[in-house]
């Protein structure tokens, strides 16, 4: 079957693909991001197409409606907003998973015609401390660094990235040059010990919000070590350099020393740096380090942003944040406004920046947005203070929202639904944390009714009296437009110039290899950026909401291997769901409060609370609760971990405090814990307590707990589950709490149901799980089901290798039978030889196992 290139749709690595239109697919052997390889997430790519609940006509008010008539009220809505409130009563906000092609038409569409600043994307909860620190020290949004300097480098450096799960391909290229050169050494820098830690040569637990200072104690070290520097400010930035980081002083002294001594260092920030209230000084106080080092702008060194999204870096280029302009232009020089109204021919030019995202929603709850278009995210479940932003989007007259899912949370809450093109079906170009364009093609044809973003936002002009500026006759007229624009003459010297891919003839479009920014003359590649740089003064400040005695936890969040943000993608794929399938809390077992590990907790803040299943693991710092991001209305509403997230953001980026808000831990007492295993998803809204986990093809898991009697809810599941001809087989112990039920039809189940007083009186799933899978269960498998017989067996074990089904168990049982290795434990038992996203967890049970001695 004919294979098509096209470019990974989640992390910023950005992988390419080989993909046909069957939806298997492969890495792309020639892409210089990943040469062939995929991690977990890449390799189910083909699992997430042709999901249930794809959004596949407009709708409005919901109600099925043509194109015409929604776009209609899409430009209806936006009239009435801008002649209520004027141009700042409108807003876009958008994402860096769309293309840049649509991020360009959205840009220019509310910053050129609509008048306003307020557009802003979810790289406000992601990227902004990163840009305002390169904005502040290189003059410019750019990243010095490309990949090839994580393998070329001597130390590298993590600050507040688990790589090993977020950005595994590269991930696997650092790991594969530390094999091939054991010399280059690895340090992290993380509250929580992460699966980036397997094989670190140290680790440094920081305090939640420390990294300031660690950095300007690392700018003393340095300067007390004679290195200096012609660049301004280092004068005023080491004055300033104050804070104190409570780590080991021995471990604190290695780190210092290494990257003192070391010119080849890399540091690798991500959003334990960004999602801060000091998150932009956290920049800076990384970059300030290796100016004054000289470690930049050389092979195997620099400061190095990794972004997030697919596309993050494709929205900053077209400048689609509220606070910045297309093609890196700048507001505060007024001849470079003043070009850029000239080329879009703008009647309307927005005079100056708009709302970013938590002040945009702010106003939205205030009732001061009329119209705000939402595309390509889900802000009712990643902003922060979520339960507000509900209710603001609630209020919003005319709420649009387009994307390729009816299922989230926020298009539930959208007067006006636009299906939008996904991956596979739409065409565009991204760019990756390595400033490298690459395609992503089309493959598939277009599912129902479902269109383009670009294509909706110029209709919407179109319909607004601008249709001229907007009459593309595809995504390849839309990239020219912008190409040409980062060429415009400009008087301040810029590095983001792609004008020498200003003429690409459609079909160069069309074959247009990865190539790497900037290119201001045709054929060229950029390489690595050695950018004019200045040292800015990052006095420490803790976090913005401290920790008291009402609230004394420090509430991190963050991301699992196998899903994607609010799981609309990965959330319905079984082997994606089995590594981590219910949301949890985790906490050093010291903090735990005598909560037994297993048992369902609650957490409060001052915004919110949530519940979720509470893990012990000594990894994590003392004062901290790790909770996951991901899980919205769909699968687990009680588990919503936004809803209680502090709201604070840094004064120069805008950025929310994603990864700090007090918080205190508490028992969430249930009548019952069960859990109800069936042939459908039932929903997530079983009891007060619900998690829905796809357990396999067909098969759905509803782990539960309530507070009304257990008799009640034992008969109220099974009522839901009932089928004609089918019986129920029933083990009851009312006294105890328990109750069982299997639901057969011609020896085959239909459903399982175990409620029981306590989470540990339950049998593990996955036995039971399997028994879906036999045409008919004999008596005495019935026998063993109803009396949970393998709760004696062995404990249920996480599948950590998803490839190829492997559970920690088996690969523990092949470590105790001399595995002794990763390849060993590979041979044995195919665990980590596929995506090798597993690798990481493998080497971690390698080294708690204890490997007996060859007899
Ligand atoms: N599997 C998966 N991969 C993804 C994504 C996904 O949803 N799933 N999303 C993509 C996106 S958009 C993004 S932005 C990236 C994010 O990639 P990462 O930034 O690597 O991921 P996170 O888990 O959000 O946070 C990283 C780490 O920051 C730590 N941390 C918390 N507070 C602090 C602190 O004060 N200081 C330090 N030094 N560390 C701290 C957390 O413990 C966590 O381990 O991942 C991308 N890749
Ligand atoms: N507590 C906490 N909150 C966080 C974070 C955290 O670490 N902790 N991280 C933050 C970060 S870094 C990020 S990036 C955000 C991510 O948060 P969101 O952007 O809200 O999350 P997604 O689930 O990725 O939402 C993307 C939506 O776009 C749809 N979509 C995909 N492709 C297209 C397309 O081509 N067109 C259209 N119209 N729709 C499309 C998908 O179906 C999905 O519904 O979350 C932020 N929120
Ligand atoms: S590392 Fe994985 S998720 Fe990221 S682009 Fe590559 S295959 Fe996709
Ligand atoms: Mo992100």
């Amino acid at each position: 079957m004919a294979e098509t290139r096209t470019t990974c749709p989640y992390c910023g690595v950005g992988c390419g693909v080989l993909a046909s239109a069957d939806g298997t697919l492969r890495g792309d052997p020639e892409h210089p991001a990943n040469r062939g390889r995929l991690c977990s997430k890449g390799t189910a790519l083909g699992e997430t197409l042709d999901q249930p609940g794809r959004l596949l006509h407009p709708e409005v008010d919901g109600k099925r409606a043509s194109w015409d008539a929604a776009l209609d009220a899409v430009a209806e809505g936006f009239r009435r907003a801008l002649a209520e409130g004027g141009p700042q009563g409108t807003a876009l906000y958008v994402s860096g998973q769309l293309l840049t092609e649509d991020y360009y038409a959205a840009n220019k569409l509310a910053k050129g015609f609509l008048g306003t600043g307020n557009i802003d994307s979810n790289s406000r909860l992601c990227m902004a401390s990163a840009v305002a620190g390169h904005r502040r020290a290189f003059g410019e949004d750019l990243v010095p660094g490309i990949y090839e300097d994580l393998e070329l480098a001597d130390l590298v450096v993590l600050v507040g990235s688990n790589l090993a799960w977020c950005h595994p391909i590269l991930f696997q290229r650092l790991q594969a040059a530390r094999a091939a050169r054991p010399a280059m050494r690895l340090v992290v820098i993380d509250p929580r010990r992460t699966a980036s830690c397997e094989g670190a040569d140290l680790h440094l637990p920081i305090p939640p919000g420390c990294d300031v200072a660690l950095f300007n104690t690392l700018l003393r070290h340095l300067h007390a070590q004679g290195f200096r520097s012609t660049a301004p400010g280092l004068a005023e930035a080491v004055a300033q350099a104050d804070g104190d980081t409570g780590l080991d002083p021995a471990a604190l002294a290695t780190f210092l020393d290494w990257f003192a001594t070391t010119p080849r260092t890399v540091t690798l920030f991500s959003q334990g740096a960004n999602q801060s209230s000091a998150g932009t000084d956290k920049a800076n106080a990384i970059i300030n380090c290796h100016l004054l080092a000289g470690h930049i702008g050389q092979p195997g060194a620099g400061p190095f942003s990794i972004t997030g999204q697919p596309n993050a870096m494709g929205g900053r280029e077209v400048g689609a944040l509220a606070n910045t302009l297309a093609g890196h232009l700048d507001w505060a020089v007024p001849a470079e406004a003043a070009a850029l109204r000239d080329y879009w021919q703008a009647p309307n030019l927005a005079a100056g920046p708009g709302l970013k995202a938590v002040d945009l929603f702010r106003a939205a709850g205030e009732g001061r947005i009329g119209a705000l278009w939402v595309m390509a995210t889900n802000p009712a479940i990643s902003l922060p203070d979520a339960g507000r932003v509900r209710e603001a989007l609630r209020r919003t007259p005319c709420l649009v929202a387009s994307d390729c899912t009816r299922e989230s949370d926020t298009v539930d809450l959208a007067r006006i639904r636009l299906p939008a093109l996904g991956w596979g079906e739409k065409s565009g170009t991204v760019t990756n944390s390595e400033r490298v364009i690459s395609r992503q093609r089309a493959f598939r044809p277009a599912p129902g009714e479902a269109r383009p973003d670009w294509w909706a936002i110029a209709q919407v002009a179109a319909r607004l009296g601008w249709g001229e500026a907007f009459a593309w006759s595809g995504p390849a007229a839309i990239f020219r437009e912008h190409a040409a624009l980062t060429g415009l003459a400009r008087p301040a010297a810029r590095a983001f110039d792609i004008s020498g891919l200003a003429d690409l003839s459609d079909a160069d479009y069309a074959a247009m290899p990865p190539t790497r920014w900037p290119v201001a003359r045709r054929g060229e590649q950029g390489g690595r950026l050695a950018p004019p740089a200045r040292f800015v003064a990052t006095p420490f400040r803790p976090p913005a909401n401290a920790t008291s005695a009402e609230y004394p936890l420090a509430l991190l969040t963050g991301r699992l291997r196998d899903q994607w943000h609010s799981m609309t993608r990965t959330g319905p794929v079984p082997r994606l769901m089995a590594h981590s399938p219910e949301p949890t809390a985790a906490i050093h077992p010291a903090d735990a409060a005598g909560l037994p590990d297993g048992s369902l907790a609650r957490l409060d803040s001052p915004w919110g609370s949530a519940t979720l299943r509470l893990r012990h693991d000594p990894g994590i710092a003392r004062g901290g609760v790790f909770v996951p991001m991901h899980w919205t209305a769909r699968f687990a509403p009680a588990a919503r971990i936004n809803i209680s997230v502090n709201p604070a953001v840094d004064p120069v980026s805008g950025q929310p405090e994603l990864k700090h808000t007090p918080v205190r831990l508490g028992p969430a007492p249930m009548a019952w814990h069960g859990f109800l295993l069936a042939r459908r998803s039932l929903g997530a809204e079983l009891a007060d307590w619900t998690a829905l986990i796809p357990e396999g093809p067909g098969l759905w898991r509803h782990e539960l707990a309530g507070g009304e009697a257990p008799a009640e809810a034992f008969a109220r599941l099974r009522a839901l589950v009932e089928e004609p001809d089918a019986a129920w087989v029933l083990l009851e112990d009312p006294a105890a709490g328990l109750h069982r039920a299997a639901l057969v039809r011609d020896g085959r189940l239909l459903a399982c149901l175990f409620l029981a007083p306590d989470p540990a009186g339950l049998p593990p799933r996955g036995w039971l799980a399997g028994l879906f899978a036999e045409a008919a269960i004999g008596s005495a498998a019935r026998r063993a089901l109803l009396a949970g017989t393998p709760a004696d067996g062995p404990a249920p074990s996480p599948t950590l290798c998803v490839c190829h089904g492997v559970t920690a168990a088996v690969i523990c049982s092949s470590i105790a039978r001399g595995a002794n290795t990763p390849a060993l434990v590979g041979e044995a038992t195919k665990a980590g030889t596929g995506c090798g996203s597993c690798r990481p967890e493998i080497a971690a049970l390698l080294a708690a196992t204890p490997v007996p001695e060859p007899a």
